[in-house]
């Protein structure tokens, strides 16, 4: 078998080859040319087999529990019948360090399974790159028949946005702390919350969390939702108890249900295919920018001349800008 042949990749992926998907995952991460072009024909010949599974986005401050939980409804939703992949968007994270997901033992319960794909944020340059590389991978599972995707990431550099623009449902998971229940969250996450829950509502924490939950509700009369469809829940959950994160994911599938009743199931996902292609796009100039040959003549040439204040910054941008 050829190495890098597209052919015996989209068959390994449909046939749920587990060394096939990951050495497809492997070509989309990579920065060589020739292997984005193997990545891109496997791309187009997949796509019509992608689309069918759940997307399932969270978000939270470290220590929340985000990995926690999806390990427990991972295991959970195995064992009702379901593939479930596991994906993160870190734009921190090197690959020789690790990534949010944490090493492998720390999901042990879920990546021991045949039925779990667990795959830790690819690294990159920049959070655009990042998260349109974790779409393809998505994409990938898909193909591969894993009918629940869930997205695990940390609040860096608008990584949520990121990360809400390629799921149907984007969670934002919190912890009953002292004080200001908002902290730690940034403005504007909660505007993309489709559902919050507060996390580890077990044993003593349950008093607190239910004030928590209270004081949420009354923050989140103050967010206008975007559709009558729809008002984020506040709800709670505990990811070491069995079956704790259940009502959570039957809150996924109501707001499944009503969006595809309303229609707004398929607009969503089409405007986040739109968003995409416009990241790409910008992804895509500022490549070709740092790639052409006269700009990087031009670079330090024209850096002088605004340093020395012979030429205006935007006439400098201006000149760099004419040469692509
Ligand atoms: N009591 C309790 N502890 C939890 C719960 N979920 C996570 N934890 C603990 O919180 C810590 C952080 O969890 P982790 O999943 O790594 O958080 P992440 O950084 O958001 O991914 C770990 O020590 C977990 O054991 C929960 O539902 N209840
Ligand atoms: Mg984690």
């Amino acid at each position: 078998m050829v190495v890098n042949d597209p052919d015996s990749l989209i068959q390994g992926i449909l046939d749920q080859n587990r060394r096939m998907i990951a050495k497809t995952m492997t070509l989309i991460e990579s920065n060589l040319p020739e292997h984005k072009q193997v990545a891109f024909k496997i791309m187009e010949q997949i796509l019509p087999r992608t689309g069918k599974s759940i997307r399932l986005g969270i978000t939270g401050v470290p220590g929340v529990g985000k990995s926690t939980f999806i390990e427990n409804l991972g295991v959970e939703l195995i064992r009702a019948g379901h593939r479930v992949a596991v994906l993160a968007v870190d734009p921190t994270s090197q690959r020789s360090g690790g990534s949010i997901l944490g090493d492998k033992t720390r999901m042990e319960n879920l990546s021991a399974h045949e039925n779990a794909f667990i795959r830790p944020s690819p690294a990159g340059e920049t959070l655009g790159g990042v998260a349109a590389k974790t779409r393809e991978i998505m994409l990938v599972c898909e193909a591969a028949g894993f009918d629940v995707i869930l997205v695990e990431t940390v609040g860096v550099g608008q990584s949520e946005t990121s990360v809400a623009s390629m799921v149907d449902f984007f969670l934002v998971l919190m912890i009953a702390g002292a004080g200001d229940e908002l902290q730690g969250i940034k403005k504007g996450v909660l505007e993309l919350a489709d559902g919050i829950a507060i996390n580890k509502a077990d044993g003593d924490n349950l008093p607190k969390v239910e004030r928590a939950r209270l004081d949420l509700e009354i923050a989140m009369k103050m967010i206008c939702s975007e559709t009558p469809t729809w008002r984020t829940p506040v709800m709670t959950c505990s990811s070491v108890m069995d079956r704790g994160t259940l009502p959570v994911w039957e809150t996924v599938l109501d707001h499944r249900s009503k969006f595809k009743e309303t229609g707004e199931f398929d607009q969503r996902r089409k405007r986040q295919a739109l968003e995409w292609m416009w990241t790409l796009v910008n992804e895509g100039l500022k490549q070709r920018f740092k790639d052409n040959a006269k700009i990087k003549e031009q670079i330090p040439v024209v850096s002088r001349q605004v340093e020395n204040d012979k030429i205006s910054p935007s006439a400098g941008a201006e000149t760099l800008l004419s040469y692509l």
